[in-house]
């Protein structure tokens, strides 16, 4: 395993989902050097500061500055929110053309610092974006992380909690496939304990659970412009996975090279996550139903991908 130096993260685009992503690192105490990188110089410098001030009540000294894409040099892990965010009515994927071409620049000025950590990737379409960073970087698909499903997971283990009335931690279940419409439950395999759920509740109810997890972002975005608290902590949550070495379970995009039966796409999948990056993908025991809607989200996506890779 080619593992990563100190435990310093460099964040590019400090938006809504960047700075709370920062403010999470900041109240976790989970690296002790960020350094944010954004075009919007005047505002991620009062973010430097203003998080700066907080250091006091933080729970481990920190240093935390603005900075460029150079600090990228030594860095452990880069993680990438920038870019054009979704507009009410607009897919994810509508969205890839406009952040291809930024990602073109970011990777590039990143690579050229002599970065040789890993990539963790959330802007949107974060399946199509993780794929053109792993092109664009040249680096072993082991240290490009996509953000995947992991808040898509984490709503519905939520949900899956107040529906059980117990706590989401408890709750085992996964929502595989594109971080987007095509993405999919696995019932199958969703416990509390080891205790199968699917067969407690009506079709009816799976289906109202799961719409909720796949609608949950519009609904959002129509209420308050942009969701960023929960894709924050994910991406919190696999920073430290990844600095602490943890070898932990989490559903995030990986590339698929047979795994599922399916290669070449970057897709939200349970992953072994640890210094190294991504370690290896476990392969849950889908159903026939399950297999084929995981095989319709990773047509969609190839749909819309294979055109900027001709
Ligand atoms: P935002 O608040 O508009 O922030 C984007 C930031 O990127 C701004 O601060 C820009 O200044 C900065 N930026 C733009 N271009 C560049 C560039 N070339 N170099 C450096 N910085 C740049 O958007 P928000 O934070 O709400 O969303 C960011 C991305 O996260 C979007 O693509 C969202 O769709 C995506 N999300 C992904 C989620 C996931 O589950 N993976 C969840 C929510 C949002």
């Amino acid at each position: 395993m080619s593992l990563t130096r100190g435990d310093k993260v460099v964040l590019v685009g400090a938006g809504a989902v960047g700075s709370s992503y920062a403010y999470a690192l900041t109240n976790q105490g989970i690296c002790e050097e960020l350094v944010l990188v954004d075009i919007n110089e005047a505002k991620t410098k009062a973010d430097a500061a203003d998080l700066n001030h907080g250091l006091v009540y933080a729970p481990i000294p920190q240093k935390i500055k603005y900075g460029t894409y150079s600090d990228c040099k030594d860095a452990a892990i880069v993680v990438i929110c920038a870019g054009a965010a979704q507009k009410p009515g607009e897919t994810r994927l509508d969205l890839v053309g406009k952040n291809l071409k930024i990602f073109k620049s970011i990777v590039g000025s990143i690579m050229e610092s002599g970065f040789d950590g890993i990539f963790l990737v959330a802007s949107n379409p974060v399946d199509i974006l993780a794929y053109a960073t792993w092109k664009y970087s040249g680096l072993p698909k082991e240290r490009v992380i996509g953000s995947g499903t992991i808040l898509d997971s984490a709503r519905f283990r939520y949900l899956l909690g107040e529906e059980f009335d117990v706590a989401p931690t408890s709750v085992h279940a996964y929502i595989i496939g594109e971080h987007g419409d095509s993405e999919l439950p696995v019932w199958s395999t969703a416990n509390i304990s080891g205790k199968q759920i699917a067969s407690e509740l009506s079709d009816q109810r799976k289906e109202e659970i799961y719409t909720q997890v796949r609608d949950a972002a519009y609904e959002i975005i129509d209420a308050k412009g942009a969701t960023y608290y929960g894709i924050a902590m994910g991406l919190a949550r696999i920073t430290k996975a990844i600095l602490r070495n943890e070898e932990v379970v989490l559903p995030v995009g990986s590339l698929l090279e047979g795994e599922y039966g399916h290669s070449d796409v970057y897709i939200g999948v349970p992953t072994v996550i640890n210094r190294g990056g991504r370690k290896n993908i476990v392969e849950l025991p889908l159903s026939p139903e399950e297999q084929e809607k995981l095989a319709h989200s990773v047509k969609t996506l190839k749909e819309v991908q294979s055109p900027f890779w001709k």
